[in-house]
């Protein structure tokens, strides 16, 4: 069994489609394991969104990603980490693959409704950024 860090971005809580995405992950094979809403700040954004701080996008992505709540997930499942980044799709949802979530839900390049780990090395930074171990079942 593998882990993975996922969050259901704030465009995706603000159109009340949270229980949507959590029937395509859960029909996938996840399994949640960590589950809270919460609101970040733009400090807390920076911090989590850090291996992007030299690109040109990321004092709008950072400003996006605090802008209202978020849904932020821990998932379980063999291979989990491709297959969450297989399930989110391209991160432009113009190029996302049908019946990928962000071709279902994305409205754009920034606001693209999900964030998912890269891989096991992102996964072990960004999981204990949301979650102490009590809170992973
Ligand atoms: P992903 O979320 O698919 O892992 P990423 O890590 O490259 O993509 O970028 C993080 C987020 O930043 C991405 O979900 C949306 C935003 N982003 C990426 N490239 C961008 C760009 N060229 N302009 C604006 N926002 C961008
Ligand atoms: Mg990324």
């Amino acid at each position: 069994m593998e882990r993975t860090f996922a969050i259901i971005k704030p465009d995706a809580v603000e159109r009340n489609i949270i229980g949507g995405i959590l029937v395509k992950i859960e029909s996938a094979g996840f399994t949640v394991v960590g589950l809270k809403r919460i609101r970040l700040t733009k400090e807390q954004a920076m911090g989590f969104y850090y291996v992007h701080k030299d690109r040109p996008f990321y004092d709008e992505l950072c400003s996006y990603m605090a802008r209202g709540p978020i849904v932020a997930l821990v998932l379980e499942k063999d291979n989990a980490i491709a297959d969450w980044r297989a399930l989110m799709g391209a991160t432009n949802p113009a190029d996302a693959i049908e019946g990928t979530i962000r071709k279902e839900f994305g409205l754009s390049l920034g606001e693209n409704s999900v964030h998912g780990s890269d891989s096991a090395e992102s996964a072990a930074y960004e999981i204990p950024y949301f979650f102490n171990a009590l809170e992973l079942v």
